[in-house]
């Protein structure tokens, strides 16, 4: 199996690095900063990428260096902070996660509606990192090695999972 390498972006703070340090602790990898935002397999950006249109073009190119790309909503969000269609300018396997689903103020059908229309295909994760919810699915479905792999893991895993 491949090393995934995924690439986080989502608004200034939905959870992108509280759920890097979930999953890098999940896999028992060493951290080893690469670089500015890298951490082992993941590329944690900063929000401001995701919320400037100025910095698509950064999106894009570093997006070439990963294997796959996530795309974060959080669940307590009234709007989506990327484009229609955002998705389909970056060549690589996308996943979404929403995350806070245990908050107060979250709306998890609102959340769904709202990222499907940034990123039309891949699966959508529900998440809670206090609750640690969701999060050991986000593994799995990067290692899949085909679309079919994908489909079955999460039809099986479907109380967390919207395809
Ligand atoms: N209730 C709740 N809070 C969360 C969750 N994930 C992150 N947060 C909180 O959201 C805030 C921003 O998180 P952070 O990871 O720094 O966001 P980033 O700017 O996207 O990197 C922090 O106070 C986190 O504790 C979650 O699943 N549930
Ligand atoms: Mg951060």
């Amino acid at each position: 199996m491949k090393q995934p390498r995924v690439m986080i972006i989502g608004a200034i703070g939905a959870g992108k690095t509280t759920l890097t340090n979930a999953l890098l602790g999940m896999t028992h990898v060493a951290v080893k900063t690469q670089a500015m935002n890298y951490k082992d397999w993941i590329i944690d950006t900063p929000g401001e990428y995701s919320e400037n249109p100025m910095f698509y073009k950064t999106i894009m190119a570093t997006s070439l260096e990963a294997s796959h790309v996530i795309f974060l909503q959080d669940a307590t969000r009234t709007t989506c902070i990327f484009p229609p269609g955002f998705s389909k300018g970056i060549p690589k396997r996308t996943l979404g996660v929403i995350t806070k689903i245990d908050h107060d103020q979250a709306d998890v059908k609102r959340s769904i509606t709202l990222l499907r229309r940034a990123m039309s295909a891949g699966p959508i994760v529900l998440t809670s990192a206090p609750n640690a919810i969701g999060i050991h699915h986000i593994y799995p479905i990067l290692a899949c090695e085909t679309d079919e792999e994908i489909q079955r893991y999460c039809h099986e895993n479907s109380e967390n999972i919207v395809l």
